[in-house]
């Protein structure tokens, strides 16, 4: 029997595709780093039965109209915005995505960079690889305490939850904004929930775990950086959009608020010039979240696993919806 035709639009560890090698016709995009151009990609689809794709591949009516034969498109993330669903399942493709497997790591990641800006860590590592370290002074690279202090998540989904345990750790007061109430997050977390207004208000954090739709459009924006303590941290983990970027420079330039972490950001890559970029007290990684070498293996797997669910009839094991 002919072999199924799958387009993975990286290239990937050929060790972690080896199992998939003998049930599958495998075609790659060439490059680690590049996505793979929209031209080629819409030329790749013409005949292929799976797509295993990225954040930065945008699958919408025109690519679903060029694939003739798709059945399932597998997204290397738990968040689908580059996905337009409805198209999908208007041409009968199912869309799958990664969650559980990147939570912790997520989690992890999130904290880390909590951490970082609190205790202004990138600067201090700067300060001492530049030679500037000639003396102690008492308030020398003060930062910010996190034990104790009130943590807002704005997202109580698997990764907000999973921030939220880490807090509990660290003794802080949880708060938490989300579309529903979680009882479990609650009761196990004494997390409260209150409305996004006083958790913008009453946190010394504020993490966004929140996912990109209409309604979290720059959701932190003037009046909600405003609405933020002076001695505020904000935290991004999830989708740059959510954010109103020159709302945020504002609010940093004018101390409206203390500090940023930032993984992700409204156009990636961000450019240096950019004057997020230029601030010491905003700190910036390349949208890292799940990036361990475990959780990237596992998602990959989880991907291939998905595709080969569908293409055998037995289903995908994470379908959205
Ligand atoms: C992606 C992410 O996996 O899962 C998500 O939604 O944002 C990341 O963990 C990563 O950007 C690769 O697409």
């Amino acid at each position: 029997m002919e072999k199924k035709r799958i387009y993975i639009t990286r290239k990937l560890n050929e060790a972690v595709l080896a199992p998939y090698a003998d049930l599958f016709e495998i075609r790659m995009w060439g490059k680690e780093e590049e996505p793979v151009p929209r031209d080629i990609l819409l030329k790749e689809v013409k005949d292929i039965d799976g797509l295993f794709c990225m954040l930065s591949d945008k699958i919408d009516e025109e690519l679903l109209q060029h694939a003739h034969n798709l059945k399932v498109v597998s997204n290397l993330a738990v968040g689908y915005d580059n996905i337009d669903l409805e198209a999908a399942s208007e041409h009968g493709v199912i869309a799958t995505n990664t969650p559980d497997v990147l939570t912790e790591t997520t989690a992890d990641l999130g904290f880390a960079l909590l951490m970082a800006t609190a205790r202004r860590i990138v600067e201090a590592n700067h300060y001492i690889k530049t030679n500037k370290w000639q003396n102690w002074a008492p308030f020398l690279l003060a930062g910010a305490d996190i034990h104790h202090k009130t943590i807002g998540i704005v997202g109580m989904g698997r990764i907000g939850e999973a921030i939220a345990r880490r807090a509990k750790g660290f003794g802080m007061n949880i708060l938490y904004h989300n579309r529903s109430r979680k009882p479990a997050a609650e009761e196990e977390l004494q997390a409260t929930y209150v409305s996004f207004e006083q958790l913008i208000g009453e946190a010394d954090f504020i993490v966004s775990v929140v996912p990109f739709t209409p309604e979290t459009n720059k959701i932190f924006n003037k009046a909600a950086f405003e609405k933020m303590k002076q001695t505020a941290i904000f935290i991004n983990i999830s989708r740059g959009a959510t954010v109103d970027e020159d709302a945020l420079v504002e609010a940093i330039r004018t101390k409206t608020i203390k500090a940023a972490g930032l993984d992700v950001f409204e156009v990636e890559p961000i450019t240096s010039d950019h004057p997020l970029m230029q601030l010491d007290n905003v700190v910036c990684i390349p949208h890292i979240g799940s990036a361990s070498e475990e959780t990237r293996t596992e998602m990959i797997r989880l991907c291939m696993d998905n595709i080969a669910g569908v293409l055998s009839g037995t289903g995908a094991k994470t379908a959205i919806r």
